[in-house]
């Protein structure tokens, strides 16, 4: 007889990665239409909340003093989606702990984090990747220029974020090139496909009717 581990057969894992304010969101609530997929968005709400504490808040303001534990939740939060169980065959989750990865990148360029931190942080990351079933089988980078996201980031004017600067955007903007583009910093886990999420909204309707295909081909 089957046990409920054999019955349990690993989602089609897809990954959507991108700058801060490249749509990501709006891109996700798309897939929310298809039947047999599982959606799981970003657990900000979480950040901003944990045990009455907004931790992105902090990290905002005093990044020196709790970057670190920020990211130590992130990664946490992330193993969590990666992990999170579903019968559905498909799972698309907004960011993951390879872009949390990303963020440290940053932070250890800047020298936010400590260097015995960053060490801490990395030694985390690696061990999660060798030892969870974090398996990932598509990435779609919403690729889009630093003035545009910085932008909309003023347009949505999300509290926490009143001190992010355009220098920062540029930043991240630069570690997923590196990573995901140029595919030159650390390892990739999944074909990358490529999509302009410097587009209008409407126009990212569009460009989402054009990708399905090629997303859900791979689902089939
Ligand atoms: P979207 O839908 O593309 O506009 O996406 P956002 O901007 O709502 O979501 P995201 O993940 O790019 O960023 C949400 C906030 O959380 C933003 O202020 C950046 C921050 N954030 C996300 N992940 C990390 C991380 O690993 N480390 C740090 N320091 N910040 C992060």
């Amino acid at each position: 007889m089957a046990t409920p581990c054999t019955l349990f057969k690993r989602p089609f894992t897809v990954c959507l990665e991108g700058n801060i304010g490249s749509g990501k969101t709006t891109f996700l609530s798309h897939f929310k239409k298809f039947k047999n997929v599982t959606v799981l968005q970003e657990p900000v709400e979480l950040w901003r909340n944990k045990a009455g504490t907004n931790l992105l808040e902090l990290m905002y303001t005093d990044p020196t003093r709790y970057a670190f534990l920020f990211q130590s939740y992130v990664q946490l939060t992330m193993l969590k989606l990666h992990t999170h169980e579903t019968s559905f065959p498909y799972k698309i989750m907004e960011r993951s702990v390879y872009s949390a990865r990303c963020f440290i990148e940053s932070m250890k360029r800047s020298k936010t984090l400590k260097d015995i931190e960053t060490v801490i942080l990395e030694d985390w990351y690696d061990w999660c990747i060798t030892n969870c079933h974090i398996e990932t089988d598509l990435i779609v980078y919403l690729r889009t220029s630093p003035e545009i996201v910085y932008q909309r980031m003023k347009e949505r004017a999300r509290m926490e974020e009143n001190s992010v600067s355009l220098e920062y955007l540029k930043q991240i903007h630069d570690i997923h090139e590196e990573w995901l583009y140029h595919q030159t910093l650390f390892t990739v886990p999944a074909p990358v496909l490529v999509l302009d999420g410097n587009k209008s909204l409407k126009e990212m309707l569009t460009e989402f009717e054009h990708c399905k295909n090629q997303i859900f081909k791979k689902l089939k």
